[in-house]
């Protein structure tokens, strides 16, 4: 990913997930924007985008973080919102038998108090594979990686929903269901 491509992608994600109104941008309620809005709203705020650049993010970053809607006229974060105007529908599924969540170990006291909170987020990120929990608690400090135990939770009626990119989301995980 260029230099160029990685601020933008910056950019498209601090607009289409938490502070669309930074710009004057509209989001509807699964999170999808116009593209044609969304140029105009960044070049008032000095920022040139186009629809190749939009589309050239969309299809190469790293996370697949985005995605174009299917006559290509708007764009959507798949996950990660907080701003309030936003509140995607997902799917409840059932999840696997044990899904990850990966920390660092300096939260582990607090999250063993008081189980797994969704934070700034709308919901809980866990994984099905280790590998992406630990990557994730990277970003904080040494990784821990928490097993949950998650369809014990579903049975007892704690719902999940999986965003378009494969990451599953609850709500929130009372530290019962967690294993270091
Ligand atoms: C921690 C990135 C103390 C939680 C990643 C995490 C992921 C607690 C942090 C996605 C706690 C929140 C989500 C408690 C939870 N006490 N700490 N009770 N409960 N925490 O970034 O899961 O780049 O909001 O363990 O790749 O780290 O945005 O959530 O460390 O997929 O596409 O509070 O964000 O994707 O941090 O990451 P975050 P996350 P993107």
């Amino acid at each position: 990913m260029s230099k160029q491509h990685g601020e933008v992608s910056k950019f498209l994600s601090y607009v289409l997930r938490h502070e669309p109104q930074a710009i004057g941008l509209t989001l509807d309620l699964e999170g999808w924007a116009d593209i044609d809005s969304l140029i105009a709203c960044a070049q008032q705020s000095g920022r040139s985008l186009d629809v190749a650049l939009i589309r050239n993010i969309v299809d190469s970053n790293d996370k697949k973080r985005f995605a174009l809607s299917e006559d290509g006229r708007r764009i959507r974060a798949v996950q990660g919102h907080s701003t309030d105007t936003v509140a995607l529908q997902h799917e409840p599924l059932q999840p696997p038998e044990f899904l990850h969540h990966g920390t660092a170990a300096r939260f582990l006291d607090s999250i063993m108090a008081q189980g797994l909170r969704p934070g700034e987020r709308h919901h809980v990120h866990l994984s099905a594979d280790i590998s992406t929990a630990t990557a994730v608690g990277k970003r904080y400090g040494t990784p821990v990686v928490l097993r949950i135990d998650a369809l014990r939770m579903h049975r007892q009626g704690f719902v999940f929903f999986q965003a378009d990119i494969g990451v599953w989301l609850t709500e929130r995980v009372p530290a019962e269901f967690l294993s270091a």
